[in-house]
């Protein structure tokens, strides 16, 4: 029997996660610090309720009967990051052989359970003696990545056949150079474009060492957050502070990922205010020639523009700021436990403009979910109701269907997040999960959404 929304065979079904989100173990198994362990012990007041990333969800030492879980849900896929900390202490130099250990054990657990790895390189983790050389406004940082990245296909390629060389390029730029919500805390729109540009090129050495490795029905990509523009109206000044958002949050990254070059207009305009970011001779070629196989779209809202009223004088150091001012629409849904906008026809644009615009690379959703805080109050007979989450998804679900039977290249969805997991500056505020998770005992819970999600797998649609 066919279901009204019956999606392709072989579709991915599973969901998202992130090292320092879920691991814990921050301190054990020779794990070198990264800038989050370091944030944490200088200013732990900047975090929600004061809670650190040293234990979050405990993947570390429960890993097996969560890829138990999984499986039981229905997943067939899974994604999970390395922690660059965790497996060369100090960012370059010796690989720390129990931190090899542990993700060939998380592998294995996965490919015995039927589930596929999905492996990503970088979410937000800079090692620490790295960002103390400067991070990514360097050089040597970039390639000190490009050789971290080598090793992972060295020693995982035999059994991961999908990587993906960043999570979200742009939150790093945006948190720690630019709007002060990840370290280090810079607030300097230049310095800002040499980190965005610098971590593009380091996706282009990692794309590049990854074809020379012999990884079976290898593919590569990267992952980006992509926030549809849509204009306060259709009026030339509205037009042209939504395509200039764009042109920052999406294009900025999406464009020399997929097309291997930046957009002219991006490139006049920095230059224009002398934004332009150092660049190296063979740059334009590195990325022309390593352009990602594969795209996850991360979504969560939409991004609303309207024109500047009135130009900054003079300008502040919030350079994309200059163009456009967000605009609340009228009537807009929002998710009320977390104050983001829900607009599920985001996923549909996405995917038509992905296959319209940028080759219709083969695609999916990498992450889409629903944060609520205080989500304990939706209990009932020991069990989370979370049937907001489950219409949430389903909504979403709803239009990528639309966009693959348009001919759109999505073959995935999976969820922000696998379990309720510590969230950079939130920590645990906002709740993600299929499972919760007592932070006391680390006990894991199903939420309603578990059981759903398990129909879904199963019948491959709804
Ligand atoms: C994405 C990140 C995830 C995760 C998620 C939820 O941007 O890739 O790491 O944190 O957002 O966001 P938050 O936890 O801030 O609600």
């Amino acid at each position: 029997m066919t279901l009204p929304y019956q999606f392709p065979k072989d579709f991915w079904w599973g969901s998202a996660t992130s090292a320092t989100q879920i691991e814990g173990g921050a301190s054990e198994g020779g794990k070198g610090k990264n800038i989050w362990d370091h944030w944490y012990e200088t200013e732990s007041n900047r975090f929600f309720d004061n809670v650190g990333p040293e234990t979050t969800s405990d993947f570390y030492h429960h890993y097996k009967e969560d890829i138990q879980r999984m499986a039981e849900i229905g997943h067939n896929t899974f994604r999970f990051s390395i922690s660059w900390a965790r497996l060369i202490p100090g960012g370059r130099g010796e690989v720390n052989q129990e931190a090899v250990t542990f993700y060939n054990n998380v592998i294995d657990e996965l490919l015995a359970n039927g589930i596929e790895p999905f492996v990503n390189l970088f979410h937000f983790d800079m090692p620490l003696e790295l960002q103390e050389e400067g991070g990514w406004e360097k050089r040597a940082v970039v390639d000190a990545y490009a050789q971290y990245a080598d090793e992972c296909f060295r020693l995982f390629g035999d059994r991961v056949s999908k990587w993906f060389t960043f999570n979200e390029p742009i939150v790093p730029v945006e948190g720690g150079y630019l709007y002060d919500f990840h370290y280090p805390n810079i607030v300097d729109a230049k310095r800002a474009f040499q980190v965005a540009y610098n971590t593009m090129i380091g996706h282009a050495k990692a794309v590049d060492a990854f074809r020379k490795h012999d990884v079976k029905d290898g593919r590569i990509g990267i992952i980006l957050n992509l926030t549809p523009s849509y204009p306060r109206s259709r009026n030339p000044a509205d037009l042209r502070a939504s395509r200039i958002a764009d042109l920052f949050f999406n294009r900025s990254f999406l464009d020399p990922a997929v097309l291997g070059e930046y957009p002219q207009e991006l490139i006049d305009l920095l230059e224009e205010h002398g934004h332009l970011p150092q660049t190296k001779k063979g740059d334009s070629d590195l990325l022309k020639a390593n352009t990602a196989e594969i795209l996850g779209v991360n979504y969560y809202q939409p991004r609303r523009v309207k024109a500047k009223e009135n130009l900054p004088n003079p300008y502040g150091p919030f350079m994309p700021d200059w163009f456009f001012d967000m605009y609340e629409m009228p009537g807009r849904k929002m998710n009320p436990y977390r104050g983001w906008e829900i607009y599920e026809k985001g996923v549909y644009d996405i995917m038509m403009n992905l296959k319209e615009n940028y080759g219709n690379i083969p695609s999916f959703i990498s992450e889409n979910g629903m944060g609520v805080q205080n989500e304990e109050r939706f209990k009932e007979n020991d069990e989370i109701q979370d049937d907001y989450r489950i219409e949430f998804i389903r909504e979403h679900l709803k239009w990528l269907h639309k966009a693959i039977e348009e001919g759109a290249n999505a073959k995935g969805y999976h969820l922000w997040s696998f379990m309720d997991n510590w969230s950079w500056m939130n920590a645990y505020k906002n709740r993600y999960g299929f499972f919760s998770v007592d932070l006391e005992t680390k006990e894991r819970t199903a939420k309603k959404s578990a059981h759903w999600i398990k129909s879904v797998a199963e019948k491959n649609g709804f």
